[in-house]
């Protein structure tokens, strides 16, 4: 299943507790504080990673939890820093905290990072807190908490090549002989219900990455069929396959459908509309009583 959208919870480690501590030593009374301070809680960060292609691991582990930063120790010693746990983002993760639906991040570039967890800072130890009226100080802080928050990861997938159109317009079949994946193809309308991906490779060793969408139907821009959520898909993708069916059986007209398309696509987001587009017609062997191609010509 292509996972494009998982909510995970992710807790930063507390920072440690600074430590109240005096100097002992042979032969000096009144060594002094030296309480040291607490090591910082260890954050979560996200990373883009450029060979990943989709939020899948996300959907085995959903939980992340980070240490707590060691508490400080006498003679001024630090307490240990907590490791930072770092997850691995395909490029084009948008980052949003689940609550508040506020956008923490875009992770665009590979290798960009983002701390979607702050580790609680370490607290400070009594050698801080020495002041002349003081000079031996019983206080120290206590570690801030780390934060804790749950955020959903929303991949819009970076394909290069996005095909859309109606239903059952044939655009599993022709990721299926194009690429090595293996959709689901059947004369039913909605058959693909998530975005499929294939690698198409060419022969001079180059590949681009396509994706087949689920399909598209008046409306669809308004949330109608399953569109809606998949229209964001093709923000992105470099160019578009319009795939237009001209099967006379069908009881559409090529046209009306390839206008149809591009309305939705309109009144999303009037930027798709500007992607680079080939339109494809299919099911041209389909024998009927007239023929949409010549109506689909550019004139
Ligand atoms: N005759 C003919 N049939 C085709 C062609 N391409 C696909 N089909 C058939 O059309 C039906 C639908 O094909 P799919 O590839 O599943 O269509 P889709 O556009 O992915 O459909 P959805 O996933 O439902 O949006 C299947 O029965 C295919 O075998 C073609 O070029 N010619
Ligand atoms: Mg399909």
């Amino acid at each position: 299943m292509f996972v494009d959208q998982v909510t995970v919870e992710v807790e930063a480690g507390k920072g440690g507790d600074g430590m109240v501590a005096f100097r002992h030593e042979k032969f000096v009374p009144f060594g002094g504080p030296a309480g040291g301070d607490g090591g910082h809680g260890g954050s979560i960060v996200l990373y883009v990673d450029p060979g990943l292609r989709t939020l899948m691991d996300f959907r085995y582990q959903r939980h992340f939890h980070a240490k707590a930063g060691g508490n400080g120790l006498g003679k001024q010693m630090y307490g240990r820093k907590a490791e930072d746990i770092r997850l691995a983002v395909p490029a084009g993760t948008t980052v949003y905290d689940a609550d508040t639906h506020q956008v923490i991040g875009d992770l665009t570039k590979p290798g960009q990072e983002l701390t979607v967890a702050r580790g609680g800072r370490g607290g400070r130890g009594n050698v801080h807190f020495v002041s002349p009226k003081n000079t031996a100080p019983e206080i120290a802080e206590n570690g801030e908490p780390g934060q804790h928050r749950f955020v959903t990861l929303e991949l819009k997938v970076l394909a290069d090549v996005g095909l859309v159109g109606f239903p059952s317009v044939g655009k599993s079949t022709l990721l299926s002989v194009v690429t090595s994946a293996k959709p689901k193809i059947a004369a039913y309308q909605f058959t693909t219900l998530t975005p499929n991906l294939g690698m198409v490779q060419l022969d001079d060793g180059s590949d681009f990455v396509m994706a087949d969408l689920p399909g598209l139907i008046e409306g669809a821009s308004n949330g109608v069929g399953l569109g809606f959520q998949f229209l964001r898909h093709v923000e992105r993708t470099r160019v578009i396959l319009h795939l237009v069916e001209m099967d006379p059986e069908n009881g559409r007209e090529p046209l009306d459908d390839y206008h149809q398309i591009r309305k939705e696509f309109g009144t999303y987001d009037d930027n798709i509309l500007k992607r680079p587009q080939l339109v494809v017609a299919t099911k041209l062997t389909c024998q009927g009583p007239r023929n949409g191609l010549p109506t689909l010509r550019p004139r």
